[in-house]
């Protein structure tokens, strides 16, 4: 299909059904996105229900497509800021919802689904998506069908969120205290559900962005462990270290708000900030501006080790279990010396 007729599609997608549920990611890009789904479906006259859970993990599984379906019976499904079939989450999908109708609107890896519609802003625009964050997919897929004026806010959240603010900073210079945001949420999803559910429930009553600045930090504690974890890493940065590996030490979730910050300050260079959970350890992984595509470093190296993981080119994820920590990073950091395997292409 080509990009026209895959947008038009999409288009329709959103005004052709009166009952809409929406999964999304529960970073700041993946609410945003999601947020901007309930504010434009609303606009259009429709009912939109929204959920997301604090773990990844958990968003796209089996009970939580069990409990959405008997709590609100959707006549249709959009999934944002998510892949369910790089989750494993798609045959328990349709185990669930069966032929409901079902748009992804991702910026992750591109996947063609039979019986979906996916897009992307690869195949819509051209443009890799690691510089075309899912809020804003959303925001451009709305703002075609209905005024999406007085949610720009909202799109600029998921851009700063997703540290794209380079790329749109039209809509970015509007809303300088974005990040303020970005934070609240980061905050209170590093706490549990409840916290960043609440949070969210909040947001989606805000009818501007002085409105939702006024939503005091659901759990500034989590700003404070976050600072406390980056002076402690700063304090043991080496020069010239392949990867700089950090262990947070804090019961919070906040390797992927530490990694932000510090490879921002310090572009170019190989972050891996790790967490022990379970019986493993999970992972932010960042380099900003580097050759090295680090989504695809994580995905490669991590599956050799009885783990996984993948993600964008500068942004990624993964795991390792506890037991193959060390190999693991003997393996990640000769990638990273020879990555001729993971250097970034035109297709990242
Ligand atoms: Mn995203």
């Amino acid at each position: 299909m080509d990009s026209s007729a895959l947008w038009n599609k999409a288009k329709t997608f959103v005004q052709e059904y009166s009952q809409y549920h929406i999964f999304c990611d529960s970073d700041a890009d993946g609410i945003s996105a999601g947020l901007l789904c309930v504010k434009g479906l609303e606009s259009l006259g429709k009912i939109a229900t929204l959920t997301t859970r604090a773990s990844r993990e958990d968003i796209l599984s089996s009970d939580e497509f069990l409990s959405v379906d008997s709590s609100y019976s959707p006549e249709a499904i959009i999934i944002v800021d998510l892949n369910p079939v790089s989750f494993g989450a798609y045959d328990s999908f349709r185990l669930v919802f069966g032929e409901i109708p079902l748009l992804i609107i991702d910026h992750h890896e591109i996947h063609a689904y039979a019986d979906a519609l996916f897009i992307h802003p690869q195949e819509l625009f051209g443009i890799r998506g690691d510089r075309y964050c899912s809020a804003k997919v959303v925001f451009d897929l709305f703002s075609s069908v209905t005024s999406m004026d007085a949610h720009s806010w909202i799109a600029a959240v998921g851009i700063v969120g997703d540290m794209n603010e380079r790329f749109f900073p039209e809509i970015v210079k509007e809303f300088p205290q974005a990040k303020v945001l970005v934070d609240y949420i980061f905050c209170a999803s590093a706490v549990d559900e409840e916290s960043l559910l609440d949070y969210i429930a909040e947001l989606r009553l805000a009818q501007s962005f002085d409105e939702a600045l006024r939503i005091p930090n659901p759990h500034p504690e989590v700003a404070l462990a976050v600072q406390e974890e980056i002076v402690s890493l700063r304090s043991q940065l080496k020069a010239g270290e392949a990867v700089h590996w950090h262990i947070i030490s804090s019961p919070f979730s906040i390797s992927g708000w530490v990694a932000n910050s510090v490879s921002v300050d310090f572009p170019g260079e190989v972050f891996v900030i790790l967490r022990e959970k379970g019986n493993g350890f999970s992972m932010s992984v960042r380099a900003q501006h580097s050759r090295i595509h680090v989504g695809r470093a994580i995905k490669s190296v991590a599956s050799r080790f009885g783990g996984g993981g993948g993600g964008h080119a500068p942004a990624a994820g993964g795991w390792v279990p506890s037991s193959s920590l060390e190999e693991f990073k003997k393996a990640f950091e000769e990638a990273i010396r020879s990555p001729q395997e993971f250097l970034v292409g035109e297709r990242a």
